[in-house]
């Protein structure tokens, strides 16, 4: 066991950036259309130019790809359509040739179906790999044993004829829920991270990791709280932290890693817990209620205009209470299972680059550790969707057969899908304006978005004014500013219509950030409170307008104007 010793600095990456890499999309090297490990490889530079210091790297183990590697047939390998496991080897060596990290993505809320685990437990019901899954006998009078939902479109639960029992899958039915009742599987888990830990790699991001402990009555869900698909029974579950304590012990301490844990429809008490060092649980969470402002009721699969006050507002808590309980925020506005913060909070058209910038200012000034989705450095929108063909991932399409079972025209579930389908985030990276944008040589296993010609690295990497360069600049200022690590948040816009506006303060610096979420000239006045802060010195870090705004009693702020300023003590 190597004990790593070299970023021992205590919590080196509370000033880090991650850089979340979707292989599938982002480099292909072979001629293949997806891409792999040597296209990574042959990025660094471009990473560390940019400034991230940790890349995370999505699965890329061997999976059959139901979910694009999200169903794990075998947790220490390298999937040939990804490259080897020299491959991997060069890769490790050269991100720490250049002071950089690797974060892998650990899937162990579940394997796939192919797993030999899952092969063998299937078999018969006293396998010695039985009791690595739920199975469970269906319902007194037949069918599934209760009426849990998959997150991905249908019943939670898969029969087994050779059995004559059901297997639980909170996703895609080849995507099986490990059992970590059982000490073996906990076990396991904790074996296959020191397998990558051992490789070199620094630090772990846990999927859905808070859906592992379920309640072990598995009751039918009766609606009265939450969306009435099951989940109040296994998120946050009863020996969830029992479970993650353990894995610190076992894996996360001893070999000093940054871990970040994906919490889905989470709570804030829970994510201080996950995330306080006192706890030694993880380093840091993702929760998702910031991204779910637009969704009518919580129904996903429904269209509303997003709620600015409620984005605010949650963004807001989230600051002061994770502060206030010693908690830390992964801060994201995007990833691969979310459609492009900037044509779902801004504008992706006339006003596409302002906008760009507008969100990389506001989220990169809050506390906590920054996550950059690759494209949205340079400003990717959503694709133009033509044709439900034109879809690949399994949650889409199962989403758009359902809704028109359910009643909706093929019209009305379209639009739908091409709003909300975790595709819009995994169209092939844009490098430049020539052929396939020069992801690939052969075929993209997905469209590209038409616009690449205008949007991509090339035009972008010497361009001062470019999305680039402003993500270039605020990560630079998170190694040199302190009050954007340790300054803590007040809110300074009371429930302004257009204007997102908040402080950081620590005892020496005050950073201030003012952001125009509109299509609109936007006017701001600084509350009483915190007027003085209008009168003072104030340094410009970042802008993403040409003519910056003078403080007055107002200030005037041109569509989708965001500035940063440092009041410095
Ligand atoms: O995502 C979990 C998750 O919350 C999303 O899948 C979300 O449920 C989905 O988009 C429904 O809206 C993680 C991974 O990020 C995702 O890619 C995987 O599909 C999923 O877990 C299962 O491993």
């Amino acid at each position: 066991m190597t004990t790593k010793k070299s970023n021992h600095q205590a919590e080196w990456w509370r000033r880090s950036v991650v850089y979340q890499v979707y292989p599938r999309s982002f480099n292909d090297t072979t001629g293949s259309g997806v891409g792999d490990i040597r296209g990574l490889t042959k990025k660094l530079d471009y990473l560390k130019d940019l400034g991230t210091d940790i890349v995370w790297l999505q699965p890329v183990y061997n999976s059959p790809q139901n979910d694009n590697g999200y169903d794990v047939a075998d947790y220490r390998s390298i999937d040939p359509m990804y490259g080897t496991m020299e491959d991997f080897d060069e890769l490790m060596a050269e991100l720490k040739a250049r002071d950089m990290h690797l974060m892998l993505d650990i899937v162990v809320n579940h394997s796939s179906t192919e797993h030999m685990w899952f092969q063998e437990s299937r078999k018969s019901k006293d396998n010695p790999y039985r009791d690595y899954y739920i199975w469970r006998d269906p319902a007194p009078g037949g069918g599934v044993p209760n009426n849990w939902q998959s997150k991905f479109g249908g019943s939670a639960w898969q029969y087994d004829e050779a059995t004559g029992q059901y297997f639980l899958t909170l996703f895609d039915k080849t995507q099986a829920d490990l059992n970590w009742e059982n000490e073996t599987v906990r076990q396991e888990a904790a074996d296959l991270m020191r397998f990558w830990a051992d490789k070199g790699v620094d630090g772990f991001r846990m999927d859905v990791i808070n859906l592992i402990s379920k309640d072990q009555d598995f009751p039918d869900d009766d609606g009265s709280i939450m969306t009435g698909d099951g989940r109040r029974y296994y998120t946050d579950g009863p020996r969830v932290h029992e479970y993650i304590k353990e894995l610190y012990e076992r894996v996360y301490g001893p070999y000093d890693l940054v871990t970040v844990g994906e919490m889905s429809s989470t709570t804030l008490q829970h994510c201080i817990r996950y995330s306080n060092p006192e706890e030694r649980e993880f380093s840091m969470t993702f929760n998702f209620h910031h991204l779910k402002v637009d969704y009518p009721q919580g129904k996903k699969w429904e269209l509303m205009p997003y709620d600015f006050e409620a984005l605010k507002g949650l963004l807001s808590s989230w600051q002061i209470g994770m502060n206030e309980g010693g908690g830390w925020n992964a801060l994201f506005w995007n990833n691969h299972d979310q459609p492009r913060a900037l044509s779902r909070f801004a504008d992706d058209g006339r006003c596409r680059v302002a906008s760009a910038k507008m969100l990389a200012t506001t989220l990169h000034g809050l506390q906590g550790t920054p996550y950059v989705f690759q494209g949205e450095e340079i400003g990717m929108p959503n694709p133009n969707w033509n044709d439900i063909s034109e879809f690949r991932d399994v949650e889409s399409t199962n989403m758009y057969r359902i809704m028109v079972e359910m009643g909706k025209t093929p019209e009305e579930a379209f639009e739908i899908i091409a709003k909300r389908s975790r595709d819009n985030a995994r169209t092939p990276m844009q490098w430049n304006y020539g052929p396939q944008a020069g992801f690939t040589d052969g075929t993209p296993w997905i469209k590209l978005d038409e616009r690449y010609p205008e949007i991509n690295v090339k035009m972008q990497r010497e361009d001062p004014d470019s999305v680039f360069s402003h993500y270039k600049n605020l990560i630079a200022l998170r190694k040199t500013e302190d009050v954007l690590t340790d300054g803590r948040y007040i809110r300074l816009d009371e429930g302004h219509p257009q204007v997102f506006a908040y402080a950081r303060t620590n005892d020496r610096d005050t950073l201030v950030v003012v952001s125009n979420f509109t299509s609109e000239e936007a006017a701001f006045t600084l509350p009483e409170t915190h007027a003085a802060l209008g009168h003072s010195q104030l340094e410009l870090l970042s802008g993403n307008r040409p003519e910056v705004p003078t403080w007055g009693d107002q200030l005037e702020l041109e569509p989708y104007a965001s500035f940063m300023w440092i009041i410095r003590g």
